[in-house]
């Protein structure tokens, strides 16, 4: 998709601090973080979001990704949040699936919940 910021990221036309990347799969920090860790992983092949048809492979491979990311920001025993916004009600604002990985401090019900 040539108008998205999430794919010209993972062509590495736009800089991001990456975390992680494989074949599949980048994850980097998010631009505004909410918490102090605060990483987004996504497909590098645009897929607007979880509703989308996303192979199962790719699918289990993003979320595979997960606890290597907690693993790399040091929150895999502290523990950490993850959300996927989708669509307008969840104030999706990237659309291009994207799963937020949020820690690195104690969260309550006050917390972001992005
Ligand atoms: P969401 O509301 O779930 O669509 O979150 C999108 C997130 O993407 C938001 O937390 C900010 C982040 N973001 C948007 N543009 C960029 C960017 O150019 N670089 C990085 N690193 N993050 C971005």
């Amino acid at each position: 998709m040539a108008d998205c910021i999430f794919c010209k990221i993972a062509a590495g036309e736009v800089p991001a601090t990456v975390v992680y990347e494989d074949d599949m799969v980048i994850a980097f920090d998010d631009l505004s973080p909410m918490m102090p860790v605060h990483t987004l992983i996504i497909p590098k092949e645009h897929h607007a979001n979880i509703g989308d048809d996303v192979p199962d492979e790719l699918m289990g491979h993003l979320f595979n990704t997960v606890k290597k990311v907690a693993q790399i920001k040091e929150v895999s025993e502290s523990g950490y949040r993850v959300i996927v916004n989708t669509g307008d009600d969840a104030q999706q604002s990237v659309h291009h699936l994207h799963v937020h990985v949020l820690g690195g401090a104690p969260m309550n019900s006050g917390s972001p919940a992005l």
